[in-house]
């Protein structure tokens, strides 16, 4: 049985990677004990650009469980108290045309990038957004990493990512670079601000935390919403340190 919060009018809503986890790992079991006794104080809910299979791996199967609301995909799949909420659907939203000819000019221009690896699995198809990735998802840790490094000196998502605004101009799409091998697309408006409509009527104090805070960044437009209060964390153990002092002192 749940136990309540102390303040059921505040809400902590927190991104995954890089502020509960270090990038694609499990939670530490310190973070997970602390998640626990943070939800003796307030509410609290998790909000991932990732879909709900990778967010499982990484805060346990039974998150849903764990936590008052459950955000995946930046809220597009949503649950709150372990019941499923909604789900989006892409394709509905964007139709075959003009999803086909997204999905065709993006292979075709990791076609021609040659990369020190790559792997499969060049774009994932999820519920409510398109997951792109030049090296491929099924990279291993150590090409995650040399990806990564190679990408923060070469920039290889933000031209991609600046390439596909120009062409799909109007269309009605949004970018955001929120990981280490990879960038997210979806309908304008579907960012993580999209979590927002099913608590801002509940509580009084939303806070946010996220790691990935920067504009073009998929924390951004959350951390910068009026509707939140927006913390902007380096590591999992900031994280702690600052709800420690916002919670427990
Ligand atoms: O949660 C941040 C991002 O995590 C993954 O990114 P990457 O695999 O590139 O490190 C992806 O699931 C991405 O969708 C998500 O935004």
């Amino acid at each position: 049985m749940r136990r309540a919060a102390e303040d059921p009018s505040t809400l902590c809503l927190f991104d995954v990677d890089g502020t509960l986890t270090a990038a694609r790992q499990r939670a530490t079991p310190h973070m997970s004990d602390f998640l626990e006794k943070l939800k003796t104080r307030v509410r609290v809910g998790v909000v991932g650009g990732s879909d709900l299979c990778k967010i499982k791996e990484q805060l346990g199967e039974d998150v849903i469980q764990k936590v008052d609301y459950l955000f995946a995909e930046n809220g597009l799949v949503a649950y709150k108290d372990g019941q499923l909420l909604c789900i989006q659907s892409i394709q509905a939203h964007m139709g075959e045309e003009l999803l086909q000819d997204f999905i065709n000019f993006c292979l075709n221009y990791m076609a021609k990038i040659k990369l020190p690896k790559k792997r499969g699995t060049f774009i994932e198809f999820r519920n409510g957004m398109l997951n792109v990735s030049p090296i491929g998802r099924s990279c291993t840790p150590e090409e995650r990493k040399e990806f990564y490094e190679l990408d923060q000196k070469e920039k290889i998502r933000e031209k991609f990512v600046s390439i596909l605004k120009e062409e799909f101009k109007g269309k009605g799409l949004s970018f955001s670079i929120g990981g280490q091998i990879s960038f997210d697309v979806f309908p304008d408006g579907w960012d993580k601000t999209f979590c927002l409509r099913f608590v801002e009527e509940d509580f009084s104090t939303i806070h946010f935390f996220g790691d990935k805070t920067k504009p073009g960044e998929n924390d951004y437009e959350i951390y910068c919403d009026p509707r939140t209060m927006g913390h902007g964390v380096s590591s999992p153990e900031e994280t702690q340190r600052l709800c420690q002092q916002l919670f427990f002192s």
